[in-house]
């Protein structure tokens, strides 16, 4: 093989081990605990280590400050991608049970998401957001 096969690879290779660089930076991360000063949302998943494309249950139990259930009437999901601009899908939270909340989601993408969540709490909006590693 000619040296020059050899070094047209090297740009390609430049960018294999960047991508490796950047796929590294994040660790895996299959549950997510996030939250403001008075309540706070878990976030468990099935499977614990979602893949792009594949269908996933996302498991969402909030509470308050004490740790009770907390209610969030309306409450909407909204994943994307931080560092992306292809815009939000819609998560769709359903109440299972006191403070807990189950959605089916399939992300487009492996990489850091954030889902952002809606609703209102004794009558006043409530906003919220959990992270999300998906493939890695
Ligand atoms: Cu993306």
């Amino acid at each position: 093989m000619a040296g020059g096969g050899w070094q047209a690879l090297l740009p390609r290779l430049a960018l294999l081990a960047a991508v490796a660089l950047l796929s590294t930076a994040c660790a895996p991360k299959a549950q997510s605990t996030a939250g403001e000063a008075d309540w706070q949302a878990h976030l468990t998943m099935t499977p614990q280590k979602p893949a792009a494309l594949r269908p996933v249950v996302l498991n969402l139990r909030l509470v308050d400050r004490t740790g009770a259930p907390l209610d969030v009437a309306e409450l909407e999901g909204f994943a994307g991608m931080p560092e992306m601009e292809h815009g939000e899908s819609r998560v769709a939270f359903r109440r299972t049970g006191p403070g807990l909340y189950v959605a089916e989601h399939t992300f487009s993408m492996d990489g850091r998401w954030v889902i952002r969540l809606r609703g209102r709490r004794d009558g006043a909006p409530f906003a919220g957001r959990v992270a999300v590693e998906v493939g890695r």
